[in-house]
């Protein structure tokens, strides 16, 4: 065998040993998703452990989950746009299944490492694509980017909430974990559709902490006990102003690392990280 035939070996086998490596020369598509798992379209539970439901007994149910998906796009490692949304799109995720959000064909077959996208307040021209119409309206004239409506229950009592957050976020860098490998942004392989979920994580509005602690002794819980507190006029109804009228307790909350001072600011920072991807899969949040 000769060197050069060695050679073209060796490549054909570092190909083709590599799952990430689309055949070459062709197209393929991908196809943007969204979803709210069980905790948007069924609810949240009480869980002692505080983890899967909430630590201090209470149960939630999401009557409306809206979010304003933007900018979805898809860049190569070297950051040139491959495909890129136009408008923005208003999914309420109590609806149930996955709802296709934008689909991009014809993109060479290879890895996009860099996937982002943006959740933005809703304007005249948003698409209500799986959203009641007069919801649309509703955000747009409040300037929303996330409206979710819902009851919270413990024992014989219910709070109800109504919270619009008029937040600008983006989510770059997306990466997600699959097969025990780290998948940055996706795969575009020759005729096939890759399907990449732009999932919605419904507990998040309910952390104890901004941020995970790096001990992993030291765990996120679900709370409502402070939240339902917080309803000062007792009418049953916890507004964003009660919110911000109740400061943050400390050590119970944890806002590191950012400046949260009351249970408004907390939610608000909360649901810019309601945002995932392909699952359990994250992006960096940023605020604009
Ligand atoms: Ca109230």
């Amino acid at each position: 065998m000769t060197k050069r035939s060695l050679i073209a070996l060796s490549l054909t086998a570092a190909l083709t040993g590599c799952g990430d490596d689309p055949e070459a020369g062709g197209t393929g598509s991908v196809r943007f998703t969204t979803w709210g798992e069980d905790y948007i379209e069924q609810g949240i539970g009480p869980d002692a452990s505080g983890e899967a439901g909430f630590v201090d007994g209470w149960s939630v149910k999401y009557e409306k989950f809206l979010v304003n998906f933007g900018e979805i796009t898809v860049r190569d490692a070297s950051g040139a746009v491959a495909a890129s949304q136009q408008g923005t799109l208003l999914v309420d995720n109590t609806r149930p299944g996955k709802k296709t959000l934008v689909e991009f064909s014809n993109l060479d077959a290879k890895a996009y490492t860099q996937v982002s996208y943006a959740i933005v307040p809703v304007t005249a021209t948003t698409t209500a694509l799986a959203a009641d119409a007069a919801d649309r309206d509703e955000m747009a004239a409040r300037g929303w980017a996330i409206w979710v409506v819902g009851a919270a229950t413990k024992g014989a009592v219910t709070k109800r909430f109504s919270w619009g957050f008029a937040t600008q976020t983006a989510l770059t860098e997306c990466k997600t974990e699959e097969d025990g490998r780290e998948l940055s942004g996706l795969v575009v392989r020759t005729g096939q559709t890759d399907v990449t979920e732009l999932t919605t994580h419904g507990d998040h509005l309910f952390y104890d902490r901004l941020q995970a602690s790096p001990d992993p002794a030291v765990v996120t819980r679900l709370r409502f006990d402070a939240i339902a507190a917080a309803d000062a006029d007792g009418d049953g109804q916890v507004t964003l102003d009660e919110l911000r009228a109740t400061p943050l307790s400390v050590p119970t909350y944890n806002p590191s690392p950012f400046a949260a001072t009351h249970l408004g600011d907390f939610i608000t920072s909360l649901s810019r990280t309601i945002g995932h991807y392909r699952g359990e899969g994250e992006c960096v949040v940023g605020v604009r």
